[in-house]
């Protein structure tokens, strides 16, 4: 393949470059104008890797940025306030979490108490992949190892809840696929005091209403137990372990022991750990029955009834089985998901009674769960699939701009204009495909 972009493809990416730079602050990248003011943690390791193709400089920038928001227990908190912002730009705001009144919540930031997909040592080691100078690419890599290595400490301690070696979200937020109808059997469990949390208005794009109280009274019992491990472990009502998530961290935690190995530090650690949750993943959460992963609620020790986008995260595990990786073809192929859709992947099985094309992350297409699958599928070697996503991922920004989502069967665009992540990975996609070494 020419390494060229066509004028088309450098149509797209100079959009895409041109969306970047409007949502550069000057130390790191708002997920969306207006809807996102701030800096979202898998939101910035999504956007570092398209930087890396654009401004290598404001790559390390994101993520040096988000990184000043990482609490002395290791967590790396989900958003990372823009506090030159007036605190009403975005609810929930540094009020709800409180991280001022945490002894390990840094000074001078204002962050949530959540945490994201660990996504970061994966991103860290796709800059260094795609760096023209080695040597400064290295020092980087040796600067973010200690903070990249106590995140993935603070998982293995703080959220290991089950003792399996998988980590569990507490909130729904956590997962990043924050309405999936995934959750809906854990919420609706809550008993909830008969307040309302949430403020009435919300943007017309974000969820309202009780499900809003839900997520609002999880956070603030959090809060109340100050983000304490042993009260999430033996207390709090919403502990899952989830299929995406937890391939999001064995990537990273073969990406931190390829990173060890470069800086000349001890990979062992890493790969033990990776090898753990590879067992876990296949114990725990595969469902033989589906043929499928499901997110485990470790409140009631049963697997989650609705299959979502999140099945395909263990592609990202190298190691997978082959017929365990076929199954995962077949389903993704299947009617189900990319069979029935245009423009694939739908974050839920379309099949599901749940499934909404235009619900928030209930149907919709969205541009990292494709990427994350896209790079699985190549690691798995399955160009029909990598061929697949890429090609609906271009389609969709083609025809509809880097909105935040789109309907799965028509490509429409959704939610916000200019979200950040859609346009970086779509500069991913494009170089890697370019110049499939990058890949
Ligand atoms: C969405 O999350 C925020 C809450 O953190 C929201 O619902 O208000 C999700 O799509 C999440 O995955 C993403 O990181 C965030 C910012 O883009 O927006």
């Amino acid at each position: 393949m020419s390494t060229r972009l066509t004028g088309d493809e450098t149509a797209l990416w100079k959009a895409a470059a041109r969306v970047l730079d409007a949502n550069w602050t000057g130390t790191a990248t708002v997920a969306s104008p207006g809807l996102y003011p701030h800096q979202w943690s898998w939101d910035s390791a999504f956007i570092s890797m398209g930087l890396a193709r654009h401004r290598r400089d404001r790559a390390e920038a994101e993520l040096l940025t988000l990184f000043r928001g990482q609490w002395a227990d290791g967590m790396l908190p989900h958003i990372v306030f823009n506090t030159s912002l007036a605190r009403h730009a975005f609810f929930p705001g540094p009020e709800l979490w409180r991280s001022e009144r945490q002894p390990s919540a840094p000074r001078g930031v204002h962050t949530s108490g959540l945490t994201q997909p660990p996504l970061h040592a994966l991103a860290a080691l796709r800059l260094h992949e795609s760096a023209t100078d080695g040597e400064s690419s290295r020092a980087f890599l040796a600067r973010l190892y200690p903070w990249l290595t106590a995140q993935h400490r603070y998982l293995a301690n703080a959220r290991d809840l089950g003792g399996s070696g998988l980590i569990a979200i507490c909130h729904p937020w956590e997962s990043g696929l924050d309405n999936s109808p995934a959750w809906d059997r854990p919420l609706g469990a809550l008993h909830l005091p008969p307040t309302a949390y949430a403020p009435a208005q919300r943007p017309h794009t974000l969820p309202t209403g009780e499900d809003y109280d839900r997520y609002v009274w999880l956070a603030a019992l959090m809060r109340e137990a100050g983000y304490r491990p042993g009260y999430l472990r033996d207390e709090h009502p919403f502990a899952v372990e989830d299929p995406l998530v937890n391939a999001i961290y064995l990537t990273s935690a073969h990406a931190l022991a390829e990173i060890a190995e470069i800086i000349d530090a001890d990979a062992a650690p890493h790969l033990d750990c990776a090898e753990r949750v590879h067992h876990a993943l296949l114990d725990r959460l595969w469902d033989p029955e589906t043929g499928c992963f499901r997110a485990r609620d470790l409140r009631d020790d049963r697997l989650l009834p609705v299959i979502t986008v999140g099945a395909f995260g263990p592609l990202l595990d190298p190691e997978l089985p082959a017929p365990i990786v076929r199954n995962l073809v077949d389903l993704l192929l299947s009617a189900r998901f990319a069979g029935a859709a245009g423009y694939p992947i739908p974050t839920c099985d379309i099949q599901a009674p749940a499934f909404d094309r235009g619900g928030y992350w209930r149907g919709p297409t969205w541009i990292s769960t494709n990427w994350l699958v896209w790079y699985g599928a190549l690691g798995h070697d399955l160009p029909v699939v990598a061929d697949l996503l890429y090609g609906s991922t271009m389609r969709l920004v083609r025809q509809s701009g880097f909105r935040e989502f789109f309907d799965p069967f028509d490509g429409t665009g959704r939610g916000s204009h200019d979200y950040a992540w859609s346009a970086a990975l779509v500069l991913d996609l494009l170089a890697a495909r370019r110049a499939p070494q990058a890949a």
